[in-house]
């Protein structure tokens, strides 16, 4: 091979070379970065339901999976229509995955219990050279926080019946003594859309 023709090959590869790490670390970051916006949205999880049936004084625990990422909100709600006499008193623990276990007591049919999660992320705008790069700083802001087992223990703390006569308030004319029940697992989670590029903000 013409000894200039060489040399000419090889500043060519060289050039291409220094091109290729260019495009692969995108250059001066500042002068090619893009602002995407970023929009985020809550979406509601599918509710989950379970039912049972209780004696007074005995508990079961309901076991929910989540496994989606980006859990924001969970709401537990515990309902029941009491069939005989004054009003049931009923208990519900949520016990999270890692967390503290949170309980409620209700005569009034319905306990609902509501765990803030991961807020959502304080992220509207990222600056990055493409898209999909955008798309991973975003994705670093996902949460695994409510993932795992919820166990939900349910207790029929009382279960009274009819009790027409005041002065005897243990004669129940009409024993009750159970009821059913119905648990509800839900739970909300954020997604992320970026919005067109755009020249960063100079500040
Ligand atoms: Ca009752």
């Amino acid at each position: 091979m013409d000894r200039r023709v060489w040399l000419g090959a090889a500043a060519l590869a060289l050039l291409a070379g220094l091109v290729a790490v260019l495009a692969f670390t995108g250059g001066d970051a500042d002068a090619t970065a893009l602002a995407y916006g970023v929009e985020w949205s809550l979406e509601e999880g599918p509710a989950t339901v379970q039912e049972g049936e209780l004696e007074e004084d005995r508990n079961r625990t309901h076991t929910f999976e989540l496994s989606r990422a980006n859990v924001t909100e969970v709401t537990v709600r515990l309902n029941w229509t009491d069939d005989v006499g004054e009003p049931d008193e009923f208990r519900m623990e949520v016990r999270p995955p890692n967390g503290t276990p949170i309980t409620n007591t209700s005569r009034n049919e319905t306990i609902e219990t509501a765990l803030e999660l991961r807020p959502v992320p304080q992220l509207d705008v990222v600056e990055a050279v493409n898209r999909s790069m955008a798309r991973q700083q975003v994705d670093q802001a996902a949460s695994e926080e409510g993932q795992g087992t919820w166990e939900i223990q349910v207790s029929l703390e009382d279960a009274p019946g009819r009790r027409p006569v005041s002065e005897a308030p243990d004669l129940e004319t009409e024993p009750d003594g159970s009821n059913s029940y119905q648990v509800t697992f839900s739970h909300r989670v954020f997604y992320a859309e970026l919005g067109p590029a755009s020249p960063p903000d100079p500040g």
